[in-house]
């Protein structure tokens, strides 16, 4: 598992509240068709922080007020380096404005017991639970040509 390489940026946020989790429909792009948390491409001359706050106004009209970091993924696609990707999570508990339907993702809250795993990226089941009860992730996960799981590392 080659773990070095400087890999492109990207955050995730999830919204948490009280037992529930609010996850997004990825309607375009990368993840098409799956249940994610909100995020994206960290741009240049951008911190952490500044793209997932960026990106959760622009994905679902949300302004995060009270968040923390809650670790790091790798995502490494075999035969597809393009799409390689270090994730960066933050878990929010308190916000401004209400969860909205943008271009890019359909917002919509799951109980914790309810989350659907089977239409969400296949690493999900395994870290996200932690991550919502409260643990930090530090991760990589392989996937293969067609986006299956192939293989993964909890460090
Ligand atoms: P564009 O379409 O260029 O505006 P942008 O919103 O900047 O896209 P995009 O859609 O490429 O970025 O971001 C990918 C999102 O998917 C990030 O939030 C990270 C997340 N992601 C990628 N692989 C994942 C995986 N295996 N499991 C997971 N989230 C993943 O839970």
């Amino acid at each position: 598992m080659n773990n070095d390489k400087e890999l492109r940026k990207v955050t995730l946020c999830l919204l948490v509240q009280e037992n529930k989790i609010l996850l997004a429909m990825k309607k375009r792009g990368f993840g098409i068709g799956k249940w994610n948390g909100v995020g994206g491409k960290v741009k240049e001359g951008e911190t952490l922080e500044e793209a997932m706050l960026r990106e959760t106004s622009e994905e679902i009209s949300v302004v995060p007020k009270e968040y923390a970091k809650s670790g790091v993924i790798k995502f490494l696609f075999e035969g597809k380096p393009e799409f390689d990707q270090e994730m960066h999570v933050f878990v929010c508990r308190k916000w401004d404005g209400e969860p909205k339907e943008s271009e890019e993702m359909s917002p919509k809250w799951f109980a914790f017991d309810d989350i659907p795993f089977d239409s969400m990226w296949e690493d999900d089941r395994i870290w996200l639970p932690n991550v919502i009860s409260g643990k930090d992730v530090d991760a990589v996960f392989v996937f293969d040509g067609s986006q299956k799981l192939k293989d993964y590392h909890l460090n």
